[in-house]
């Protein structure tokens, strides 16, 4: 193991493992990998797994229902480790725990990562906090369970395998987690490409109703908060439609435009080169990636700013 994990982890009897707000794969991944190997290797500490409710969805993975999600309920400890968090504010209500530990430690893979903690671990090359967590473990004592963890981390920050921070090492890795026994298809599907029937409806309505422009390189599709409340969907269910929308073939800037309440406007912006929605989605105070980012508007109609986006993605276009 990582000598200053292990000399961290020496001194402490009691360990909380912390994550981030609305924790995601690679964040529930890296704390329950890091909480099952802890329970196999040092049986003698005490650690406790905090985290704000996890989706359902991730509820294959062993120790799920081991996450304590009232922070009142445990006392500071010898040791914090927060995993996936890239700045303090994220810790949520957690915070408590972490400001009140003896010693911390930032396990991240976040570029913009401050170094909040006593240690900071971060590497920004990695795909995922999982990946990295692998690297500072011994890869002996990674059995089924914690490679089940560490691969769903994997797979959701790298969108199975096709972000830009995909790299050999992330796929050597998976390869050997892959060898401990883990089910890679049931995982993939179960962390990344499942969705509820209300998110299926929601998605093939936002289909259905589609429209392109600009020579079909700018889709977008409107879905108001009356068809949300007829599927009875909530806000995250919309998840992945824009990306949906982006895969058209000819298609470089899709925009998903959500209501979010009466009169107000979720834009949801994917593109290919050159299409910069970045900088969309700054004209309205939003902001985000090159190819992936958001804004809220409230006071126009959709149809009107709809016109505005495609006209600037044409723009882009045809310089
Ligand atoms: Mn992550």
């Amino acid at each position: 193991m990582n000598a200053i994990l292990t000399e961290k982890l020496e001194r402490a009897k009691s360990i909380v493992l912390l994550g981030h707000v609305r924790p995601d794969g690679d964040c529930v991944g890296s704390v329950l990998a890091m909480y099952l190997y802890l329970k196999k290797t040092a049986p003698s500490k005490q650690v406790t797994v905090c985290l704000e409710k996890p989706l359902e969805k991730f509820n294959y993975l062993s120790g799920f229902s081991e996450i304590v999600t009232d922070a009142d309920a445990v006392s500071a400890p010898d040791l914090a480790v927060a995993l996936d968090v890239s700045d303090k504010g994220r810790l949520g209500g957690f915070q408590r725990l972490f400001d009140d530990a003896k010693d911390t430690l930032n396990i991240d893979h976040h570029i913009t990562n401050p170094h909040f903690a006593a240690t900071t671990i971060c590497e920004p090359e990695a795909s995922s906090t999982c990946e990295l967590l692998y690297t500072l473990l011994d890869s002996d004592q990674v059995d089924e369970p914690i490679a089940a963890a560490l691969y769903t981390g994997i797979v959701t920050d790298s969108g199975v395998f096709k972000y830009g921070s995909t790299s050999a090492r992330t796929m050597r890795i998976a390869g050997e987690l892959m060898e401990k026994g883990i089910p890679f298809g049931e995982i993939i599907d179960g962390a990344f490409y499942r969705k509820t029937f209300v998110q299926n409806q929601i998605m093939g309505l936002a289909l259905l109703h589609a429209v392109e422009n600009a020579d079909k390189t700018v889709i977008y599709s409107i879905v108001t908060e009356a068809e949300q409340r007829r599927l009875g969907t909530v806000h995250a269910d919309l998840d992945g439609i824009s990306e949906q929308l982006r895969l058209t073939a000819g298609v470089k800037c899709a925009v998903l435009c959500s209501e979010m309440e009466p009169g107000s406007w979720k834009l949801s912006l994917r593109s290919l080169e050159p299409v910069d929605v970045a900088a969309i989605a700054m004209r309205y105070g939003g902001g985000g990636h090159i190819r992936a980012a958001g804004c809220t508007i409230v006071g126009k109609r959709a149809e009107e700013i709809m016109e505005e986006v495609i006209r600037a993605a044409e723009a882009q276009l045809h310089v």
